[in-house]
């Protein structure tokens, strides 16, 4: 990959379409009849960066805190600090003043864009933060607003002329456990990121309509429902509640062609799917379907597939890497896969000591390539990165034909009367039971067996809870997977502990945690 020595993204991604006479084509779409076309984000954008330089006193390399669900004015606001040579520092919807702070500290912001919506946690915040100087609220009605300033200014702006390796996005992993770690890329970043996985794997089209439910504060969400539709002048649907019951009847209104979201929505949305006909091969409009965040149970590419018709694209990525770096398209998929390696990647399977270890051997997962691995913090860019590869905190094996097979987070990996058993095995073999409907598998203190395997399990509609049905389900998952690894205690739960990008928190569910 080859990239001029200046770049700037919000060129190559937004200005390029309209200075190529494509600005009328549409480009975010949103809930109450909003379309804005590619030469309206770009007017939006060029306001609201004249207000960063001119009114709030922005200078090329300020850190800005973006925060908003889903919107166009999200959208606008991002491009609106690169164009101004900024660096976005996007915060998930959920976060508590407490979070805020500490993203805030550790990377330095001094200006900050929010929805009026998310106001509340952020001011709470500020009070407490020396370097945040410069705060606007937008769809704020009042004259103080980022709209009314907007109205003052022109819809012309001059980029800044940032190198290809400035940096434009400090990124924090939303963490399983422990604190947000912050992750620097380039604007070269975000363009590689769309030159590997959207046209060797994703395989889009400019007609096609993405939608989905990731927050574009997550990187899976910035390149899925963001970056990548820009990229290929596609449009895009953000809307600010997706939660499984909403997005079912968004993609219907909005004809979507392209859906991004996790397994857990995927199988919350499976029965109602098949109801509604919503996937193309059922006469419905959903054609590519794209599973990231945790790893993709068999048993949900295979609920997916008999709902809708359509097998599921899955991807693992990293907000240290941007993006997706192992994946397979859909005549490539392996049920239980994650894929092969998304080309401009290289990855490997390594032991403790880090060397290579053969096919079929559990071991870390390793990673290199166009983007990543910049932590912040130089103690962790020590232990996480080594001699250029990122170790991403996953136990992989990787087989003779090049796949390669997500078993457990290395944390994940329980060891029960000296067998190694990976979580994920266990509770892909109980969610292929049709009373399950989402668990979660942990190691247990156990005076005998030195950790026990305890599955949390979430019944289907119609199921009761008892005696009989745990025996029922260890039996289930014995008969499907070696022995050894059934789950000896089982407890059901009305739901299980998530982060707002999808993943399952299990440390939240071991003994004494809170
Ligand atoms: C896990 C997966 C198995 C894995 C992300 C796509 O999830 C993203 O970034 P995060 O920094 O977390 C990274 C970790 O999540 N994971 C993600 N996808 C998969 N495990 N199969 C998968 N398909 O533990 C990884 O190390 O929050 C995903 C694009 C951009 C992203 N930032």
């Amino acid at each position: 990959l080859q990239f001029p020595a200046r770049l700037n993204c919000a060129h190559e991604l937004l200005d390029r379409w309209v200075e190529s006479g494509q600005g009328d084509r549409p480009c975010i779409r949103a809930p109450g009849g909003v379309c804005w076309t590619y030469a309206q984000l770009q007017a939006q954008a060029n306001r609201i960066a004249h207000v960063l330089v001119r009114e709030m006193g922005l200078v090329p390399g300020n850190r800005v805190l973006l925060r908003a669900p889903n919107n166009p004015m999200l959208a606008a606001c991002w491009f609106a600090v690169m164009k101004a040579g900024g660096i976005a520092v996007a915060t998930m919807p959920l976060l508590r003043a407490k979070e805020l702070k500490q993203i805030i500290d550790k990377a330095q912001v001094s200006h900050a864009l929010c929805d009026h919506s998310l106001a509340g946690e952020l001011e709470a915040a500020a009070a407490q933060c020396p370097t945040l100087q410069q705060l606007r609220h937008f769809r704020d009605p009042s004259p103080q607003g980022l709209e009314a300033a907007m109205a003052r200014q022109g819809a012309q702006f001059d980029n800044v002329a940032t190198a290809a390796d400035d940096t434009c996005i400090i990124a924090f992993t939303s963490g399983t456990t422990g604190q947000p770690k912050g992750t620097m890329h380039f604007h070269r970043d975000v363009m590689a990121i769309c030159a590997c996985w959207p046209p060797h794997v994703l395989k889009a089209a400019p007609d096609d309509v993405f939608i989905g439910s990731p927050p574009l504060a997550f990187t899976f969400g910035l390149g899925g429902l963001l970056l990548f539709p820009m990229s290929i002048g596609a449009s895009t649907v953000l809307l600010e509640k997706a939660a499984p019951p909403l997005l079912l009847p968004a993609i219907q209104e909005f004809g979507a062609t392209v859906l991004f979201t996790a397994p857990t929505s995927y199988r919350a949305m499976a029965a109602d799917a098949k109801r509604l006909r919503i996937g193309a091969p059922h006469g419905g409009t959903l054609r590519k379907c794209v599973s990231a965040g945790e790893a993709l149970p068999a048993a949900t590419r295979q609920l997916w597939k008999d709902a809708t018709g359509i097998e599921l694209i899955d991807g693992i990525g990293s907000t240290e890497m941007l993006h997706i770096f192992i994946s397979a398209d859909e005549a490539h998929a392996v049920p239980g896969a994650t894929g092969t390696v998304v080309p401009g990647y290289q990855a490997c399977v390594l032991d403790d000591e880090g060397r290579p270890v053969a096919p079929g051997v559990i071991g870390h997962l390793a990673v290199k390539g166009p983007t990543g691995c910049r932590y912040l913090a130089d103690e962790r860019q020590r232990q996480y990165v080594k001699h250029g590869w990122n170790v991403t905190g996953d136990a992989y094996v990787l087989d003779e034909r090049g796949y390669f097979h997500f078993q457990s987070r290395t944390d994940d990996l329980i060891v029960s009367a000296g067998y190694n058993i990976a979580a994920p095995e266990v509770e892909d073999a109980l969610l292929a039971h049709p009373a399950v409907a989402e668990c979660a598998v942990i190691g247990v203190p156990d005076e005998e067996r030195g950790q026990l395997v305890k599955a949390f399990v979430v019944l289907r509609e119609g199921h009761r809870p008892g005696e009989a049905l745990v025996q029922e389900l260890q039996d289930f998952v014995k008969r499907s997977i070696a022995p050894y690894k059934y789950p000896r205690a089982i407890e059901f739960r009305d739901s299980l502990p998530r982060t707002e990008t999808g993943k399952l928190q299990r440390y939240r569910l071991k003994p004494g945690a809170v």
